[in-house]
């Protein structure tokens, strides 16, 4: 304000004084930025309180009571775990050390596909870390924890608001002792499309660097050609590349003889070739049987010199069964979930799998009590994110039919209901196979799956069946994500895409049979950093540039969103998704020691100019902030 009187003074105005140095110097107009955090934080809830989360039903703050957490001793040390031998031996060290190991290991998925596959990825760095020190003792044992990569992260930076960098970094901060696995879309990333290849290889990098150790990499379409490149990226870093077979169909369904159990070991053989340290099964919808699996962890043992991974999903409900029967035809290690948040379309109960093996038999070290005091802590988390959960209930052998994978049913089921289809879900499940056989049965894994779930979604709603494709044909206006798919441009399914069908959705465009990657236009790293550091007026991390290439816009989203709220991720949960009740208190630790009081006082009417006015307490002052109300 003074600044403004002296400019707009008469003798400032008419020159009577020699001001140009004001002219000359620019640092008298830079102005520090206005950094209360405090306010921004009132902000986020406010607009909580007003106008929900998205996503949430708009409702009252549910009754949530804290998380029962296992008390661990003041500086308890924990034991070394598979991450030292890693660190201490190498890829080949460690795999020399799984083939050593007499027990089935065991790779713990709670972190990342357990609630990918349950309540739609929502789950919260802040929860996640609550349990983290927890986990790295009880969890000494493990051989890894599934933590990152798939869905994780993009919803997390588009829903969450958060980093899934610094999520990365926060939990290997405290577990230091096991090794950190993601889940790798091969040329696709973490994303939903083909990425240029230094975008990949430097994505591999980094996240190395940031602490994974363990890439299971796979391609939606099991084109090995789309695996190759980050296959090597993964060896350069000097990590473990788990390449992936993913399973679909049935090897003892002789009417479906395309991916039979020669299929299979032929890819196995290939992927040995490309250079994995260890081969996955990655069974994403939970279509691999208990006799089948046996037949087929056998003949991969028998034909490749590799450690085998398997991932299933607990769709059917046969998934324990399913492990004990590989298992028993010696794989070496399997994915299952903390026990509360296993069963249904996550992968099956770790809790249970230990229970089962018993102490005799290929039995790991881990312990049941503890991990139920684990699954606890779950329990009482998961009331959190009830409002995303799939609402499946049971588990059920309609996945034998539909080839949903477990991550996802729940969010197809989003999609659904954003486009007014939830009360047609039976219908949707029914087009998917529909829609997977037209493709010519090809193998639905992110982000083939969600090709087939844009086209069920648009079948449906338009209310075409499958001869109204064939005869309407080039007249629709197929969903862009389908086109590209019959373009190549998402990589080659096994034995090509059918013919005719093709043909109607290119309706003239051109397709490729090569590598994505080598028509792609490369992108400068450093240019790209040099332009966000201008648009952001600050320094820009390299991971930071690489979130922004992965996923331009919802980056753009989630700086605009840090400006305004400031970092949300370190308002506890019930908060985040609900707001505050009146008169209700609580703390936020902004960073390690500055800690934030906030109080809901009251909320005002909504005024003529449809905002409402948010009397809080902020550290006993009282602060108001203005919320719009959009309702
Ligand atoms: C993912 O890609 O996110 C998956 O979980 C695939 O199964
Ligand atoms: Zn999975």
């Amino acid at each position: 304000p003074f600044l403004e009187n002296v400019i707009q003074h008469e003798n400032f105005l008419s020159g009577k004084y020699d001001t140009s140095f004001v002219d000359e110097t620019t640092s008298l107009f830079e102005f520090q930025k206005k950094r209360d955090r405090g306010t921004k934080m009132l902000q986020f809830i406010g607009n909580t309180i007003v106008n929900g989360y998205p996503g949430l039903e708009h409702q009252k703050k549910p009754a949530l009571k804290p998380p029962r957490k296992p008390m661990i001793p003041y500086q308890q040390s924990v034991s070394d775990g598979t991450k030292q031998i890693l660190d201490q031996q190498g890829p080949e060290g460690l795999v020399n050390w799984i083939k050593e190991q007499k027990q089935v290991l065991l790779t713990d998925t709670t972190f990342r596909d357990a609630h990918q596959s349950l309540y739609a990825t929502r789950f919260r760095t802040y929860d996640l870390a609550q349990i983290a020190e927890a986990t790295s003792l009880y969890g000494a044992d493990l051989f890894s924890l599934e933590m990152w990569g798939g869905a994780t992260f993009d919803v997390s930076m588009r829903f969450l608001k958060e980093d899934p960098w610094e999520r990365l970094d926060t939990l290997r901060q405290r577990i230091p002792n096991v090794l950190f696995q993601m889940l790798l879309r091969g040329a696709n990333a973490v994303g939903y499309k083909n990425y240029p290849d230094q975008v990949i290889k430097e994505f591999v990098k980094e996240s190395a660097a940031h602490g994974i150790d363990v890439f299971r990499i796979f391609d939606s379409l099991n084109w090995i050609e789309g695996m190759r490149l980050a296959i090597e990226a993964v060896r350069e870093a000097g990590k473990l590349a788990e390449a992936s077979i993913c399973y679909t169909g049935d090897i003892h369904d002789s009417s479906r003889s395309k991916y039979n159990l020669q299929y299979y070991v032929n890819m196995a053989k290939e992927l040995e070739q490309a250079g994995a340290h260890i081969l996955a099964i990655k069974d994403m919808a939970g279509l691999l049987k208990p006799y089948a699996a046996y037949e087929l962890i056998s003949a991969l043992k028998n034909h490749t010199d590799l450690p085998i991974h398997l991932h299933t999903h607990d769709t059917s409900g046969n998934g324990i069964a399913m492990y004990l029967k590989a298992v028993e035809a010696g794989v070496d290690i399997v994915d299952v979930a903390i026990s509360s948040l296993s069963g249904l379309t996550s992968q099956p109960s770790l809790n249970a799998l230990l229970a089962s093996i018993g102490p005799d038999k290929r039995s790991s070290g881990l312990k049941l009590d503890e991990m139920e005091r684990l699954s606890q802590y779950w329990e009482d988390v998961n009331q959190y994110y009830s409002g995303f959960h799939s609402g499946m209930s049971s588990s059920s052998t309609e996945v034998y039919q539909h080839e949903m994978p477990g991550g996802q049913y729940s969010n197809l089921q989003q999609q659904a209901k954003a486009v007014g289809l939830a009360s047609r879900w039976e219908e949707v499940k029914k087009m998917y196979q529909t829609v997977n056989f037209m493709f010519g049965d090809i193998v639905k894994v992110t982000p083939s799956s969600k090709v087939v779930g844009d086209m069920t979604l648009f079948m449906v709603q338009n209310n075409l069946t499958e001869e109204d494709i064939y005869e309407q044909g080039s007249s629709l206006s197929f969903p862009d994500s389908v086109v590209e798919l019959f373009q190549g441009y998402l990589g080659q399914p096994h034995g090509g895409f059918p013919e005719k069908l093709q043909k109607i959705i290119l309706n003239g465009r051109d397709a490729i049979t090569c590598r994505p990657g080598e028509l792609l236009e490369p992108v400068n790293l450093e240019e790209t950093k040099k332009m966000l550091e201008k648009k952001y007026e600050r320094d820009m991390k390299e991971h930071e540039v690489l979130s922004y290439l992965l996923y331009p816009q919802v980056f753009e989203e989630y700086q605009e969103h840090y400006a305004t709220y400031a970092d949300v991720s370190v308002i506890e949960t019930p908060t985040f998704f609900y707001g505050l009740k009146l008169g209700e208190e609580i703390a936020v630790e902004m960073e390690q020691g500055k800690t934030l009081i906030i109080k809901l006082v009251s909320v005002g009417q909504r005024q003529a100019d449809g905002t409402k006015i948010i009397y809080f307490e902020l550290n006993g002052q009282p602060r108001e902030v203005t919320i719009v109300d959009q309702s």
